[in-house]
């Protein structure tokens, strides 16, 4: 029996945000390092199954088929930051007229997000880019055919980032890389089950017509981003049609969780018939989960696996949120199994 391959570089764990800002609050920072390491004790408990890899460093090139030249300049001025420094972006020009902005100042990194939650440092930009070389790795290895099944244990997380914006904890698009590699050689279907809309996913590919992003999370009207994952949202130009967004009201259990996975997204899914499907797969769904407030259990993910694996294609399953650390590597490796 082939394990299931398994992408992750232990220097994604250098970067430690310490703290964030949330409604004015200082806190300790969801996204530490222990989410990765819980996965990573889980996969090893389960060697029968995983086969842990390090990826190939992804290239500059293959980021920057995603993302703005900018962006990628913010994170290396990021890296010449004195360690032990963090700079928060607090100031989001915005207005009538345009501002010019330079990403080789530090000061200007408002300029290249939207939110206040997530940090730069001096490891940001390795942690970042190894996050998205696992993510790449896995796409080039499905196009090679021998494994329907890879896992990308991307951590900094991706799917808030767009090609010139990062903010929601996620750097680099880490799904949209992998988007980019398939989109080539077929079509490609995202569906994204972290509690959070993937705002940054869904504007990469809102007026494309061989990427479908799909997303079902909770009501943006009561949770972050706020401002997108709304139904209406349906995707723009050639890509109409291409873009569907499930808002769900907080405190949703496994039953009406998946009746809208079953009535909304699988049928969404046939009609495309893509080539290959990218999971976004988000575990802050949980019921203990710090941020976010749906009630979805351990169990439950094994069952949500089902619904994705049942459809048979080459499947990159690719690590978003998850804040509960303790539970999250069981949690993880529950939505596996249903894969192997
Ligand atoms: N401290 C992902 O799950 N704000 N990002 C939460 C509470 C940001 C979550 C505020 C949540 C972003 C990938
Ligand atoms: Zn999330």
């Amino acid at each position: 029996m082939t394990r299931m391959p398994c992408y992750f570089h232990p220097d994604q764990l250098l970067f430690k945000p310490a703290y964030e800002w949330a409604f004015g609050d200082k806190m300790r920072h969801s996204e530490s390092t222990k989410r990765a390491e819980s996965i990573v004790r889980s996969l090893k408990e389960n060697k029968d199954k995983y086969e842990l890899m390090k990826p190939e460093r992804i290239q500059l090139k293959a980021i920057r088929d995603l993302h703005n030249y900018q962006l990628i300049t913010l994170y290396s001025t990021a890296g010449t930051l004195p360690e032990g420094k963090t700079v928060f972006p607090s100031i989001f020009p915005k207005g009538s007229r345009d501002y010019s902005a330079d990403p080789t100042n530090i000061y200007h990194a408002g300029y290249y997000c939207f939110d206040s939650g997530t940090p730069l440092n001096r490891q940001v930009w390795t942690a970042a880019a190894w996050s998205a070389s696992n993510s790449v790795e896995a796409a080039r290895r499905i196009l090679k055919g021998k494994e329907r099944v890879i896992y990308s244990l991307s951590r900094p997380p991706g799917h808030h980032a767009s090609k010139d914006k990062f903010g929601g904890y996620c750097y680099f698009n880490n799904a949209g890389l992998a988007a980019r590699v398939l989109r080539p050689k077929g079509r490609v279907m995202i569906v994204d089950i972290d509690f959070h809309h993937g705002n940054g996913t869904q504007e990469l590919f809102y007026k494309d017509d061989k990427v479908f992003f799909a997303s079902i999370h909770g009501d943006p009207r009561e949770y972050y981003p706020f401002f997108c994952g709304f139904p209406s949202e349906t995707g723009a130009g050639k890509g109409e049609g291409y873009n569907l967004n499930v808002a769900l009201s907080g405190g949703t259990k496994l039953k009406p969780y998946r009746d809208a996975i079953r009535k909304h997204i699988i049928p969404a899914i046939h009609r495309f018939d893509p080539q290959f499907l990218i999971l976004s797969a988000g575990f802050d769904t949980y019921y203990q989960d710090p941020i976010g407030n749906f009630d979805i259990h351990t169990d439950d993910f094994y069952e949500i696996g089902l619904e994705f694996n049942k459809l048979n294609l080459p499947t990159i399953i690719v690590q978003e949120g998850g804040y509960f650390t303790k539970d999250l590597g069981k949690n993880t490796v529950s939505l596996l199994s249903a894969f192997v």
